[in-house]
């Protein structure tokens, strides 16, 4: 029992540390601020008054989170070549290594490093207002980099090859976790000055607490709350698995643990989408004037994920023997669809305001001008776009489909799934991400884009690529082909395998040509982003 307690005092007591001396900081904070005008722009590009100590830390998250895409597709390439069995390139070993860094880099580093750049874009500029605990968010960013780095250096040097997941009993070095827990304890300290910022914004800005806020920001802050519940279920996590690789236990109960890690695991991917359909809201307002046909409905739909995301979170269990088949039916049959309906609501309502904004400049002739009428050319524009319809189609309804009891079982572990996530968290997250990037650019990089030509075709180029790969991906796993297999040819095997149906070759080939695409967009937009912001010229004042 006494051992128990010493546990959970290791694994609550730094987490209830670091948030004490959040909560101090964020009181020593307050009221410190004298108000120096000089210390704004106007942003010639938006109109948007930007706070200027807060340029340096959007920027430098940006360009952090570009350099971990490019690690991450680099090992994107070698793990999609070594899956087409005509290439094969890497080794067993090297195989699970570029597997775990790729998931890592890309659903990690990539997406959150970007999300902190996002949420003191939204807190700070959007709000016009000035941004509080920049020191705090800065130590945030510290941390944050220092995790990652660790972290990155554990996987590459074959100390902690356990995959995305790192379910007990598979072991990583402690210092995979250690980077772990830091990384997470730097989004902690991010997140305070996001909600500080917001307070201060709400207070002197909106003019008090009972105006609301815009749509896009009131987004990224449910993103945020979702956030507060993954870093709790990530500290349930992490803490005792740190401790169980340094041999404070001998044995953790996979079953549970593997239940805590979706707890974090999903739920990080719900902040993932709230984040990635408030980009929709703000990329479709700043385009094309997209004025959403009722909000009220649209906060209500961020709501129901907030309220009802960790339940959903029970999907990826749906094969384990240790819950009971009435559990989860209802679960993944009924209370995980009051999250789905959210997603649904916001499918809906982005495309409508969309072309009400549209239609609002004119193009009213028939059903589809204004569709035709849409700045297509405008990579901005068409990166949010294409990532509506992957992330609807391809991402979310395949994810409803897998996630019901009797599916999953015949999908569960085949690459149905990986293609179900490339069509959420790449076709949608990563390419919405990459048009608020052109935005971004100009905004607060006050750079225009380089390559033009180029930065108009690659949503193309990376949103068709990505969905062939995911597309393909889940075709294939309907042919039963495993995920995270080095060699489906089981060439080493001492049981002769008599293959798959002839089609899983043609549908592997067409995999990789997805996959070639959508790392060639990918390369473009790390060059676009990186020399634009180094080498582009400066932005001349316009209109607004
Ligand atoms: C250039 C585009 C990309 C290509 C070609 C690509 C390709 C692949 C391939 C072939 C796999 C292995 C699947 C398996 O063997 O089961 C994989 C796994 C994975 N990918 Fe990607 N990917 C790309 C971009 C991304 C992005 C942008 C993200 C996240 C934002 C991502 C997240 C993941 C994750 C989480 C895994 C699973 C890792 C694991 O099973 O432990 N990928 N990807
Ligand atoms: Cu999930």
């Amino acid at each position: 029992m006494a051992d128990t307690y010493t546990a959970l005092l290791w694994a609550y007591g730094p987490m209830g540390a670091v948030f004490a001396v959040a909560v101090a900081i964020y009181f020593l904070n307050k009221g410190v601020w004298k108000g120096d005008p000089s210390e704004f722009r106007t942003c010639s590009v938006s109109g948007f008054k930007v706070h200027k100590p807060v340029e340096p830390l959007i920027i430098t998250n940006l360009v952090t989170s570009v350099l971990f895409l490019l690690l991450g597709g680099i090992m994107a390439l070698g793990v999609l070549l070594t899956r087409w069995p005509t290439a094969h390139i890497l080794s067993e070993e090297w195989f699970y290594r570029a597997l775990t860094m790729h998931g890592l880099a890309m659903l990690v580093f990539w997406i959150v490093f970007f999300e902190m750049a996002l949420i003191y874009f939204g807190a700070s500029v959007v709000l016009n207002s000035r941004f509080c605990m920049s020191r705090t968010a800065w130590i945030g960013y510290g941390l944050m980099l220092l995790g990652s780095v660790v972290v990155t250096g554990a996987v590459l040097s074959g100390n902690a090859t356990t995959m995305f997941t790192t379910y007990p009993p598979l072991q990583a070095h402690h210092l995979y976790y250690w980077g772990v827990i830091v990384f997470a304890v730097g989004i902690f300290l991010a997140l305070a000055a996001f909600f500080t910022t917001v307070m201060v914004a709400q207070k002197e800005v909106l003019g008090g607490k009972k105006t609301t806020l815009p749509l896009f920001v009131y987004g990224l802050a449910a993103g945020s709350i979702i956030a507060y519940l993954t870093l709790f279920h990530g500290a349930a996590f992490y803490f005792p698995t740190w401790l169980w690789s340094m041999g404070t236990f001998e044995n953790l109960d996979a079953g549970i643990y593997r239940l805590i890690f979706w707890g974090f695991g999903h739920s990080s991917q719900q902040i993932n989408v709230c984040m990635m359909v408030a980009t929709w809201y703000f990329i479709g307002s700043v385009t094309v004037g997209a004025t959403p046909m009722n909000q009220k409905v649209c906060r209500t739909a961020f709501v129901l994920y907030v309220l009802f995301i960790c339940i959903a979170s029970e999907h990826h269990i749906l094969v384990d023997p240790g819950f009971s088949p009435a559990h989860k039916a209802w679960n993944t049959g009924y209370f995980m669809h009051l999250a789905v309906l959210a997603s649904m609501i916001h499918g809906l309502a982005v495309p409508a305001a969309i072309e009400n904004g549209l239609r609002k400049k004119g193009y009213t002739n028939g059903l589809f001008e204004w569709l035709k009428k849409a700045p297509w050319e405008n990579p901005v524009f068409s990166a949010c776009a294409l990532s509506i319809v992957g992330f609807g189609f391809l991402g979310g309804i395949t994810g409803v489909i897998f996630g019901t009891e009797q599916l999953n079982i015949i999908s569960h572990n085949t690459w149905r799934i990986p293609g179900h996530f490339h069509g959420t968290v790449v076709s949608g997250t990563s390419l919405a991400f990459m048009g608020l990037t052109y935005y971004i650019i100009r905004v607060i990089g006050k750079k225009e884009l380089t390559f033009k030509k180029l930065a108009a075709i690659q949503p193309y180029l990376f949103g068709i690529g990505a969905y062939i790969l995911s597309f393909f991906m889940m075709f294939a796993g309907g042919f039963g082909v495993p995920r995270r297999h080095w060699d489906i040819t089981f060439a080493d095997s001492m049981v002769s395998f008599i293959g798959f149906n002839p089609v899983v070759a043609l549908t592997l080939t067409v995999v990789v040509i997805g996959g070639l695409l959508a790392t060639v967009g990918g390369a473009i937009y790390i060059l676009v982003t990186l020399s634009s912001l180094w080498g582009g010229e400066e932005v001349k004042a316009e209109a607004k």
